[in-house]
């Protein structure tokens, strides 16, 4: 089923997701809607709390050499921890939440990282390049925090005067 992508500054975006206990049903239900919910605005990740579930479990689905997104591809997590980072790097990145804005944002290179897949078997990795930054990028999510909030404070002033410019041309 699809499900509505909550948007900045919506408050629920600053909530803490809690962790997941059940690998049941109803979480398999919530990975699936997430999945449809993604690929029908032509994202790359989602975090739950996007759909207004504050739990914390993501999804990402980046394209292949192809350019192609293959469900085969997809990652599904739950209750993730980075467990190391090192080195550094620059991407422009955009979120289906701050939909039609994109800046540069700095990053961890490399991480290690924890976490379950929809049955509960624990999945110790390394991840780099975009699919680090999109872990880092979704894993922010889940502690109620954006990408907008690692722009410096110009960019940042910047992005706030627009934004509400665009919002209220909405109404
Ligand atoms: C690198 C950096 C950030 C991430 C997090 C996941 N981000 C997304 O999936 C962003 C998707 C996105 C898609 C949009 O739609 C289209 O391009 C058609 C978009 O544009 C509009 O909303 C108009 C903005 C963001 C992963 C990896
Ligand atoms: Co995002």
């Amino acid at each position: 089923m699809l499900r509505d992508i909550i948007t900045y500054p919506h408050k629920i975006l600053k909530e803490k997701s809690k962790e997941i206990t059940l690998f049941d049903n109803e979480l398999h239900t919530l990975l699936d809607d997430m999945y449809e919910t993604m690929m029908h605005k032509s994202g790359i990740g989602l975090a739950a709390i996007q759909i207004a579930v504050p739990l914390n479990t993501l999804i990402i689905n980046l394209p292949n050499k192809d350019d192609k997104q293959e469900k085969e591809d997809l990652v599904e997590v739950i209750n993730p921890t980075i467990l190391e980072m090192d080195g550094s790097t620059l991407y422009t990145e955009g979120c289906l939440s701050v939909p039609e804005y994109y800046e540069d944002v700095q990053r961890a290179e490399r991480i290690k990282v924890s976490y379950f897949d929809r049955h509960g078997n624990e999945i110790i990795t390394e991840y780099d390049g975009l699919m680090a930054i999109a872990f880092q990028h979704e894993c922010d999510h889940l502690k109620g925090e954006l990408f907008i909030e690692k722009l410096s404070y110009l960019k940042r002033k910047k992005f706030e005067k627009e934004w509400k410019k665009k919002i209220k041309g909405k109404k």
